[in-house]
């Protein structure tokens, strides 16, 4: 059924990660009535320097709680004190690189850490219809297209890395809860997010990092992988509207209609950064092929028409563009990159099982 629904206290998790800092700056910033409780455990990935801004700007509307999602009694103090009207949850391992070095921690954080937090929402909320549960996940549940077609939201699941597997046992289990237990859920599906504060293990943030700093670019295999690459900030208003006016039990494909090979990635950041920090010789020349990612998916395209027909969204930056302000965001934040690594990562290649 299609109703509107309007959060008041919402519980974010993972809001000191990537996409997530940016939801919040954005909702907050979009609805003056809103209330968040941002709770992340601040692994390596999530970083409190990410929410400065956020925590000037909204301090008696943005509440930062360090914790796990795997708590339960933390959870159910948070459901309880704040009566939580929605959750958003982003809290994960996502890094498919790590997730060939250690998949247990995604399957600790990404499969149970969902399960707690969906129990946790289950006896908060008791039957209630007016409260929502938005779950935040990938394309990569739906495996690897060859050169044709496009994954929409009836594509059958058939993930390839521990990461995507883990994704996809967590989208089961919010469906399940929806149908067990009546739980009004709503989901999304979306394609590579770029734009300001992704940790730079990613690929984008870490070439324009190893460009900046003259460092040879590691392609992995031939660079013809690819991938449909979606602005941050468009996706954080897809999720929005999905959080809004999704129907209940739904699941909402969220794409950038931008495919684009690794190679061509890269060339076109070595020219962005080339226009903005001239240097003595073209970046490209620093692209290095290594060897393969084991498991490696060879291409990811969304059908995103659901969205758009239901929700009227669509993507509004161009990647170009996108591209351009994040090449100038990193030169700009070269503190906040030098933050959010120093004690834990060093640009090293990692998965390669
Ligand atoms: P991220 O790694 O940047 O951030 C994840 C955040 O979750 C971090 O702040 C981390 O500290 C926190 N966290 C991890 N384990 C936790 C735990 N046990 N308890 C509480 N907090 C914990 O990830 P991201 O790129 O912002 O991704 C957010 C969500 O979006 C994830 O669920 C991811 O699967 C999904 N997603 C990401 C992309 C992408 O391109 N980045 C694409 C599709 C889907
Ligand atoms: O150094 C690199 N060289 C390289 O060629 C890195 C880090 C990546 N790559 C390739 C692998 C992929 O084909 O670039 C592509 C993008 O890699 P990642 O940035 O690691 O993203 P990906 O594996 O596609 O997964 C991302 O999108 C879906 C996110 O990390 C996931 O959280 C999300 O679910």
């Amino acid at each position: 059924m299609s109703v509107v629904h309007h959060p008041r206290k919402m519980l974010v998790t993972g809001g000191a990660g990537f996409i997530g800092c940016n939801f919040v700056r954005q909702i907050l910033g979009e609805d003056p009535e809103l209330e968040i409780i941002n709770l992340d455990a601040l692994t390596y990935a999530g970083h409190r320097i990410s929410l400065e801004d956020v925590e000037n700007r909204h301090s008696s509307r943005h509440h930062f709680l360090q914790g796990d999602i795997r708590d339960r009694k933390l959870l159910a103090e948070i459901f309880e004190r704040h009566e939580i009207d929605t959750v958003v949850h982003f809290a994960a391992e996502s890094h498919v690189d790590r997730s060939i070095d250690g998949p247990l921690d995604f399957i600790e954080t990404n499969v149970m850490g969902t399960a707690q937090l969906l129990e946790a929402a289950r006896s908060a909320w008791k039957g209630r219809s007016d409260a929502r549960f938005h779950h935040v996940s990938t394309d990569e549940v739906f495996g690897s297209l060859d050169e044709n077609g496009f994954f929409t939201e009836e594509t059958p699941y058939d993930p390839s890395s521990p990461y995507s597997a883990s994704k996809a046992a967590s989208d089961h289990l919010v469906r399940a809860w929806a149908r067990t237990y009546g739980m009004n859920v709503t989901i999304s599906n979306c394609s590579n997010n770029y734009g300001p504060y992704q940790f730079p293990e990613k690929l984008i943030p870490l070439m324009i990092r190893n460009a900046v700093e003259g460092r040879p670019l590691p392609v992995y295999g031939d660079g013809s992988n690819v991938r449909d690459w979606l602005y941050v900030i468009d996706h954080c208003r897809a999720i929005a509207e999905v959080v809004r006016k999704g129907v209940s039990g739904r699941t909402y494909n969220i794409g950038g209609h931008n495919e684009m090979k690794n190679l061509e990635v890269v060339e076109i950041l070595c020219d962005t950064v080339d226009a903005l920090l001239p240097g003595e010789k073209p970046r490209r020349e620093l692209i290095t092929f290594v060897k393969d990612r084991p498991g490696h998916d060879q291409r990811y395209a969304i059908d995103a028409g659901r969205i758009d027909r239901e929700l009227g969204w669509t993507p509004s930056v161009d990647f170009e563009k996108g591209l351009r302000e994040t090449v100038r965001w990193y030169l700009d934040n070269e503190g906040w990159c030098r933050a959010v690594t120093e004690e834990n990562y060093g640009g090293e290649r990692l998965g390669q099982g």
